[in-house]
């Protein structure tokens, strides 16, 4: 049988965990779960990773969430062709590189979103928010830039394990208009980033919801949904600014904690 990830096209940690399964040629069934931005309890979803969150990975009884643990598994799992590089000090590179992606520049991203797709602040506080993305952008892609140097690939002559992680964020800032500038080894990068078969095929996905985004939106902000404020991203829009959107949105019920809720 073949695996099944649960996810979401949109979510960069899923996107990171696809691009590693295509690159290792492995088959898989996509499943965007039917509770997912609940946090409902029920169902095989919530089963398999009480934070319910994706991406979640079902393999035969092995039910595995985080994306890094994932990623791990993965590798172990299908070692060739590996994604993390051999000598110690680059494997830790690829990691500090997949961890800066995972929280600070996720968290810019998602908080850009908050503004651009559930228009959570408009009027000024809107434009701060903006204004602050932008800014944080870029500090992380000028870091990243740094880290890749005149490099084709973040671990040097080969696509690996920080290329995987690296490459759904900096996407979604060209998508965002947040793009490193044009010319740059990251642009250039990107651009090289993108044409591989394995990262083409999850950023395709990626566009095709992004483009539906616009008529889901209002699900998460008329209590239907709640949208989960956590870690890092409940810490960049308080740092940015925006504790009034926090408020509002304990107010009207449409955001929550991760687990274990308070309610
Ligand atoms: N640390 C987790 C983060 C996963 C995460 O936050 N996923 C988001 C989508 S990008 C999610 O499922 N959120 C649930 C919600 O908003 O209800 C990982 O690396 O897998």
């Amino acid at each position: 049988m073949a695996m099944l990830l649960y996810e979401h096209p949109l979510s960069s940690y899923a996107q990171k965990v696809k691009i590693a399964l295509r690159e290792k040629g492995v088959a898989f069934d996509l499943e965007l779960p039917e509770s997912f931005g609940t946090g409902r309890a029920d169902g095989p979803f919530a089963a398999a990773n009480p934070r319910a969150e994706v991406p979640v990975l079902i393999d035969g009884q092995t039910r595995i969430f985080e994306s890094t643990v994932i990623m791990e598994y993965i590798e172990e799992r299908w070692p060739d062709p590996p994604l993390l590089p051999r000598e110690p000090g680059a494997r830790a590179a690829a990691r500090i590189t997949e961890d800066v992606c995972d929280t600070q520049y996720e968290a810019v991203n998602w908080g850009f979103g908050e503004v651009l797709w559930f228009r959570r602040a408009t009027g000024p506080l809107g434009e701060t928010l903006r204004a602050e993305a932008a800014r944080h952008t870029t500090v992380l892609q000028d870091w990243l830039g740094a880290r890749l140097g005149d490099a084709d690939w973040f671990g040097g002559a080969a696509f690996g394990w920080a290329d995987a992680a690296a490459a759904p964020l900096v996407n979604r800032s060209v998508h965002y208009g947040l793009g490193p500038p044009p010319g740059s080894p990251l642009a250039r990068w990107h651009q090289r980033v993108r044409e591989r078969p394995s990262v083409a095929a999850t950023f395709a996905e990626f566009e095709a919801a992004a483009a539906r985004m616009a008529a889901v939106a209002d699900l998460y902000t008329t209590g239907g949904r709640r949208r989960e404020y956590r870690d890092h991203r409940l810490e960049w829009m308080v740092k940015s600014g925006g504790i009034e959107v926090v408020l509002a949105g304990l107010r009207d019920g449409n955001i929550r904690f991760p687990w274990p809720d308070a309610s």
